[in-house]
């Protein structure tokens, strides 16, 4: 694995580069281009300046998050073809630049959900948080309004209120569109993309719903298991792949995380490690990546990783707000540089013990 930290850009974060650097064992940056909208096309000079500024900071770009996927690709539009020609050009460039992972989701109008941005925690840190009855109360059209006061004046991704402004007209695009036909959707996307990405071998690595069940009766078809081995297998091609997001799949208490894993050996491109809190099954909120501070067994999450020779780049996901820290929610440096500590802690250790176990075996 590589240990990687996710960077905005230097225009959205307010976490620097030279931060990241002096992370232990971070060499890498998840990064996109913040400035563009979902369907167009990404140029290949826009590409080398981010590479470029990556680079002058000693770091290197070692994939995308995201690439998004224009709503009429999602929705199966009649004008979806359009929006995949300039995805599959936009992966053409980044095949060009020498960019090798992209990272995308297929969620509906928004992107992960979370009622709460600021909820304190007993040592008066802040993180995300999650009830099923806030959901339940609000209508979609308020989920961005309701949050929006914790936001530390960032802009989320997925969440910018140019995109919030037309969520109604968004919600209509999806009228009739059950599981069956977002997965058909999925499908031919997928099929449409894999010739440019076998071509410049560019990984696809998708990111699970989260949470992972339909919200405000909008088709989810990332959620578990069955689910994405039916897509795997769907479009059979090792550049087909997924994110591994334990605090996505996580998320619904009937996934078993290192059993997932497993399943996924081979496909899993790109992980995405966190641990969250749960009070109920319906209420959870993001905890500290160390096991005891939240529900997940961390060192089974990644042993797991471990055991199915994961190569790819991993990165903590989002880090609780803490020692003042004023940052996009779930982005503050402070959190995830312990996030990439303690995730280097327990890999060195199941690493340097496995080896160990396989030197005794063979004497
Ligand atoms: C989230 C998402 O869990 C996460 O990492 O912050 O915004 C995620 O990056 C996207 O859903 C990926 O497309
Ligand atoms: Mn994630």
């Amino acid at each position: 694995m590589e240990m990687t930290l996710r960077w905005y850009g230097s225009q959205h974060d307010t976490v620097t580069l030279e931060q990241i650097r002096q992370i232990p064992g971070v060499k890498g940056v998840i990064t996109t281009l913040y400035d563009t909208m979902p369907g167009e096309v990404w140029s290949r000079q826009q590409i080398r300046a981010m590479k470029a500024e990556v680079e002058a900071a000693g770091l290197h770009v070692a994939g995308i998050e995201s690439v998004n996927v224009h709503e009429s690709i999602k929705a199966g539009a009649a004008d979806r073809d359009i929006y995949i020609d300039h995805y599959r050009q936009t992966l053409e460039n980044l095949g060009e630049e020498d960019i090798h992972l992209v990272c995308y989701n297929f969620m509906p109008v928004f992107d992960w959900t979370r009622t709460e941005l600021a909820r304190r925690r007993p040592d008066g840190s802040t993180v995300l948080a999650y009830t099923q009855k806030a959901v339940d109360e609000l209508i979609p059209e308020n989920m961005f309004t309701s949050i929006a006061g914790d936001l530390n004046g960032s802009i989320m991704p997925g969440w910018e209120p140019e995109r919030m402004e037309q969520v109604k007209e968004l919600f209509a695009m999806y009228k009739g569109i059950n599981e069956e036909k977002l997965f058909e959707n999925l499908t031919y996307f997928l099929e449409r993309i894999m010739p440019v990405c076998d071509r410049y071998d560019i990984n696809m690595a998708i990111h699970p719903d989260d949470p992972a069940w339909s919200v405000f009766g909008l088709p989810r078809i990332i959620t578990g298991k069955e689910k994405i081995q039916r897509m795997l297998k769907v479009v059979e091609n090792p550049h087909n792949g997924v994110t591994f997001c334990s605090g996505s799949y996580g998320t619904n208490l009937k996934n078993d995380l290192p059993d997932m894993i497993r399943s996924l050996k081979g496909r899993i491109h790109f992980a995405h490690v966190r641990n969250l809190k749960f009070h109920s099954a319906e209420d959870f909120e993001e905890a500290a990546h160390l096991s005891s501070d939240g529900s997940f067994d961390m060192y089974e999450i990644v042993k797991a990783l471990y055991e199915i020779g994961f190569s790819g780049p991993i990165r903590p996901d989002h880090g609780r707000m803490i020692w003042g820290e004023k940052a996009m929610p779930g982005y503050g440096l402070y959190d995830r540089a312990l996030g990439a500590a303690y995730i280097n802690g327990l890999w060195e250790a199941i690493e340097k013990n496995a080896k160990a176990q396989k030197a005794g075996e063979e004497r």
